[in-house]
């Protein structure tokens, strides 16, 4: 099962290594190399000999070079069954010359949908189509195509073409050929992404008419990080597991929580790295200081200021009963003063402190509360692409909802238009319902969360909920209720939520829009002058 490589078809856009990839396949095993335009330019630029596609396919690169290398005598040779006659006898019929070996990497969509102020035209210029479809043939026929889709395996490939006379083994071709499928299937999940957030953004009213097309295939890759002590009770067992990046890799930034540096306290629990996890993706949504005191999976307490301990200070007075046994994220280092509020004013008792750092007075005055559990998360600043819940014998995937929304995408419905001051509150408000579970009601004012109504089974207990929660927080704190500004996680189905919001003194609503029934919604808003923001996109957290 060793195939020896007599011919190299090479086109890559990341051109590392691959001048001298290219030169030991020719100097030290005789293998032709077939290149494209930019590739064939580098490799010859060097004095390594090389075939333009051009003239191994007899058709020129056409059409702003959507087409040069969807071509039979491409696919052809790398789909051709070596062991079947028939298929030879085809090929020779046709001309079609073996490929031995691709390697590949694509156009960088993700890079170029990444820049800020991508167009949709340049966007759609860098979805690679032969490149992927080079790659997905190459690995097909893994029995016979050796197939390198990451510069970092050139080094490895040589070094198994020296150890077996120029050939690859089964074993190595198959592995490659695994990791192209887990490469092309992220390069269409990248696409797929942001097409969906583009129709989202961009048209969310006919986004919202539209069928439904669900996201691509998800590929899942797992591997044990540690046993736990228990589970959510300790009668049940439990451990935790990592998910490989979109290249198959583990332990990569990609996965911040799991790779948090734990710097003192008892071990984490299973509820603390879910509450944790939660906390800390809640805080890093924000650009300004914020805090997030989290209990059970919800945030209770929340806020954003110039500081980071006056963020703390202001989350904690969300709701300071609640957050006594939480979970506190920031989003800065911590300083020795955030500490002191905590542990010696407010004397709160917290289960973990997570923050991207913290100072040298700070973590000594933490290491006196020895079993508090403190977490590192440095600049780890990546998101785990995917997310994953059980249910009775199998599991439910899922891409992480990082979607956030522009707000000048945003639709305002209603008759009053929100003031700039409401507009600061409704977006608050609207970063931190992303945390509560569903059906999610936040009420804020002055950028924090004096209010919460999570997880009832009909919206309108959860905007109840939150509405006394956010007049108690003010008869507590001896300021005036009313002024509030109000976020759904979903639309609302009937004019009842903006009654009762209405008359608990909310006069700003953002929330999704889509309803069969906005109108009658609308037209509550109009009764009560409320001003409401439609989003376009709702974020359900079950
Ligand atoms: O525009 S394409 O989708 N059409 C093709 O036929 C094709 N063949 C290779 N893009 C195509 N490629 C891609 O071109 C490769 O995946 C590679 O990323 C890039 C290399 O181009 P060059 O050699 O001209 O720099």
């Amino acid at each position: 099962a060793d195939v020896k490589i007599g011919r190299a078809l090479i086109s890559v856009t990341d051109k590392t290594g691959v001048v001298d990839f290219a030169r030991a396949l020719v100097d030290d095993f005789g293998v032709e190399i077939i290149s494209t335009g930019g590739t064939a330019k580098a490799i010859e630029a060097a004095g390594v000999p090389v075939t333009p596609i051009e003239e191994f396919t007899g058709y020129p690169e056409m059409m702003d070079g959507r087409v040069k290398t969807l071509h039979p005598k491409v696919h052809g040779a790398l789909l051709c069954r070596r062991d079947s006659e028939e298929h030879m006898a085809q090929a020779s019929e046709h001309d079609i010359k073996m490929i031995d070996l691709v390697a590949v990497n694509l156009y960088e969509f993700e890079k170029t949908v990444a820049s800020p102020d991508v167009t949709f035209a340049d966007a759609i210029e860098h979805i690679d189509i032969g490149g992927p479809s080079m790659l997905r043939s190459a690995a097909k026929n893994n029995d016979s195509v050796t197939v390198v889709c990451d510069p970092s395996d050139y080094a490895m490939v040589l070094d198994e073409m020296h150890r077996h006379k120029g050939a690859t083994t089964l074993g190595t071709r198959r592995r490659l050929a695994a990791k192209t499928y887990t490469r092309t299937a992220a390069y269409d999940t990248a696409i797929s992404t942001w097409l969906n957030s583009y129709l989202a953004e961009e048209a969310p009213e006919a986004s919202a008419s539209a069928a439904f097309v669900p996201p691509a295939a998800i590929d899942l890759h797992l591997e044990k990080v540690e046993d736990l002590r228990y589970g959510e009770n300790p009668h049940q067992a439990a451990a935790v597991y990592r998910f490989a990046d979109e290249f198959g890799n583990f332990a990569s930034s990609a996965n911040p929580l799991v790779g948090a540096k734990q710097i003192q306290g008892k071990p984490l629990s299973y509820n603390n790295l879910l509450d944790a996890d939660a906390a800390w993706n809640a805080v890093r949504e924000f650009d300004e200081p914020a805090a997030i005191i989290l209990k059970h999976q919800n945030p209770c307490g929340s806020a954003v200021a110039k500081t980071v301990t006056e963020a703390y200070d202001r989350a904690f007075a969300c709701d300071p009963k609640s957050a006594y046994g939480g979970i506190i994220a920031l989003n800065r280092e911590v300083p020795l003063e955030l500490v002191e509020h905590f542990a010696d004013r407010d004397k709160l008792f917290v289960e973990v402190l997570i923050a991207p750092s913290f100072t040298d007075e700070a973590l000594e005055r933490l290491s006196r509360r020895k079993n508090l559990r403190v977490l590192e998360t440095g600049g780890a600043d990546g998101h785990a692409h995917l997310e994953a819940r059980t249910v009775d014998g199998g599991m439910l995937v899922q891409a992480v909802d990082t979607v956030s929304e522009d707000p000048s995408t945003f639709t305002f419905p209603t008759t009053r238009k929100p003031t700039d001051k409401e507009m600061d509150d409704l977006l608050f408000a609207w970063r931190v319902v992303k945390t509560v579970k569903s059906n999610a009601i936040l009420i804020a004012k002055d950028q924090s969360g004096i209010g919460m109504g999570p997880g009832q089974p009909n919206r309108v207990d959860s905007a109840l909920f939150a509405c006394e929660r956010a007049e108690e927080t003010c008869k507590r704190m001896g300021v005036e209720a009313g002024g509030f500004a109000a976020a759904s996680d979903a639309f609302f189905p009937f004019r009842d939520n903006v009654d009762v919001l209405a008359a608990h003194g909310v006069t700003a609503i953002i929330q999704p829009g889509g309803s069969m029934r906005d109108e009658e919604s609308i037209q509550a808003c109009d009764d009560h002058g409320v001003a409401m923001v439609f989003t376009g996109a709702r974020h359900f957290r079950h």
